[in-house]
C-alpha cells in the first residue's frame, strides 16, 4: 500500500508556488507520479485519452495546436499493484489532428473528438480512421476558442451529454450534438448552457481538461468534474448540476503549483487521474489514490471503515430514499433503487471487508 504524503507548502504571500503539490485538504490519499516526457511524441502535448478497446494504450496529442499536430498512440507500463508507471517503447501517430488542443475523448460509436485552438473547431475520427473526418467550428456556440472536451460517462448526473470550455474567455459549454448520417455529429448551433470558470476575469482559469470523478473517491462526496487550468497552473474539482455541468462556487484546487496544465483522462483499469503538461516540462502526470468505485466510502476520507457505517447506519433504518428524514441525495443508496436496504448493506460490507478503495 502506498500512502501520499501531505505536503506542507509554505510560500510568499506574493510569491508563486515553485513546486507541485496535492492539496492536504482532499484527506492526504492522493500522490503525484511523473511518467516524464512521452518517446517519441512532439512537443507540446495536447489532450489525452485511452484507447477505447485497449485500457494500455494511451492516446496523447504531439505539436498540439499546429497544422502539423497528430494524436500518438504508447503503451503504458504497470506496476505490481496495477498502476501507470512508465511507457513501452515509442509512441506511433495514430492519426492526423490539426490544431489539436486539451481535448480528446471518445463518443458515441467510438469516435474520437478533440478540440481545436485557436480554431475553436471540434474534429471527429471515426474507428479505423487515420485523420479527421470531419471539423466543425463552433463559434456560433461558445466563444474562441476551446479548449477542452469530453463526454459525460456513463452513471453521472447528465451521462451522454458533450461538454466544451473555451480556454481564452474560461467559460464552458453544454452543446448539442446529433448524428449527421455519415458516421459523424453535427453540433449547436447554440449551447444549451453557458458556465463562467472564472471570477469575471478573462483568460484566468484557462480550461484545456475534463475529467469526471464520482463520490467515494477520497475528499469528494458528491458528482464532480476535475478540470486542467493552465491559467492558474492547477487541477480544479467542482461539484456539478444535474446536467454535469460545474458549480463555480464549489472550485477546490487538487493539483497546485503546475506549469502548463494540459489535457486529462482516467486509467480506465485503476480510475487513476492523468493529464499532460503543455510546455515547461511537457510530460504525463499520474494522480494516484482515485478509485473506480467507491460509492460506501461515504465521509469521502481514504478508507470504507467504522466511520462510514456511522454514517449508513441511520440511512439503512429510514430506508426510503423519499423519506424528508433522509439526508440529501440519499448517499447509501448504493444501488440507486430509491431504497437504503439489505441489497446495500452487502455492497457496503464488501468494501469494508476491503477497507481501501482500490
Ligand atoms: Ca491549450
Ligand atoms: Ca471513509
Ligand atoms: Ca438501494
Amino acid at each position: 500500500m502506498k500512502r501520499a504524503i501531505a505536503v506542507a507548502l509554505f510560500c510568499a504571500s506574493a510569491g508563486i508556488a515553485s513546486a507541485q503539490t496535492i492539496n492536504p485538504d482532499f484527506g492526504g490519499c492522493y500522490a503525484l507520479r511523473h511518467l516524464g516526457q512521452v518517446p517519441g511524441v512532439p512537443a507540446n502535448y495536447g489532450g489525452i485519452t485511452f484507447k477505447f478497446d485497449d485500457p494500455d494504450v494511451l492516446l496523447i496529442g504531439g505539436e498540439a495546436n499546429t497544422e502539423n499536430a497528430a494524436i500518438y498512440a504508447v503503451r503504458v507500463t504497470r506496476d505490481a499493484e496495477g498502476a501507470i508507471d512508465g511507457f513501452d517503447g515509442d509512441a506511433v501517430i495514430f492519426a492526423s489532428a490539426p490544431q489539436i488542443d486539451g481535448g480528446l475523448a471518445y463518443g458515441p460509436d467510438n469516435v474520437l473528438f478533440f478540440s481545436g485552438f485557436p480554431t475553436n473547431t471540434i474534429g471527429q475520427i471515426k474507428a479505423g480512421s487515420t485523420s479527421p473526418d470531419k471539423t466543425t467550428n463552433l463559434d456560433s456556440a461558445l466563444q474562441p476558442s476551446m479548449g477542452a472536451l469530453q463526454f459525460v460517462p456513463d452513471g453521472f448526473p447528465g451521462a451522454g451529454r458533450l461538454k466544451t470550455a473555451s480556454y481564452s474567455y474560461s467559460e464552458w459549454a453544454d452543446i448539442p450534438f446529433a448524428p449527421d448520417g455519415s458516421g459523424t455529429f453535427n453540433f449547436g448551433p447554440t449551447a444549451n448552457s453557458l458556465i463562467p470558470l472564472s471570477d469575471g476575469v478573462i483568460f484566468s482559469n484557462g480550461p484545456e481538461g475534463i475529467v469526471y470523478v464520482q463520490p467515494g473517491n477520497p475528499g469528494i462526496t458528491k458528482y464532480s468534474v476535475l478540470i486542467s487550468e493552465f491559467g492558474s497552473g492547477t487541477v480544479s474539482c467542482y461539484e456539478v448540476d444535474s446536467i454535469g455541468d460545474p458549480i463555480f462556487s464549489t472550485r477546490r484546487e487538487l493539483v497546485q503549483g503546475l506549469f502548463g496544465t494540459e489535457g486529462g483522462t482516467r486509467d480506465p483499469r485503476t480510475g487513476h487521474f492523468l493529464f499532460s503538461t503543455y510546455g515547461g516540462g511537457h510530460e504525463v502526470v499520474v494522480v494516484t489514490g482515485f478509485n473506480t468505485s467507491c460509492r460506501p466510502n461515504l465521509n469521502g476520507d481514504c478508507y470504507t471503515d467504522d466511520a462510514d457505517f456511522v454514517l449508513f447506519a441511520p440511512m439503512y433504518n429510514i430506508l426510503d430514499c423519499a423519506d424528508p428524514a433522509m439526508p440529501v441525495g440519499c448517499p447509501a443508496d448504493l444501488n440507486d433503487d430509491g431504497f437504503v436496504d439489505d441489497a446495500d448493506f452487502v455492497i457496503f460490507v464488501d468494501a469494508y471487508n476491503r477497507l481501501i478503495c482500490v
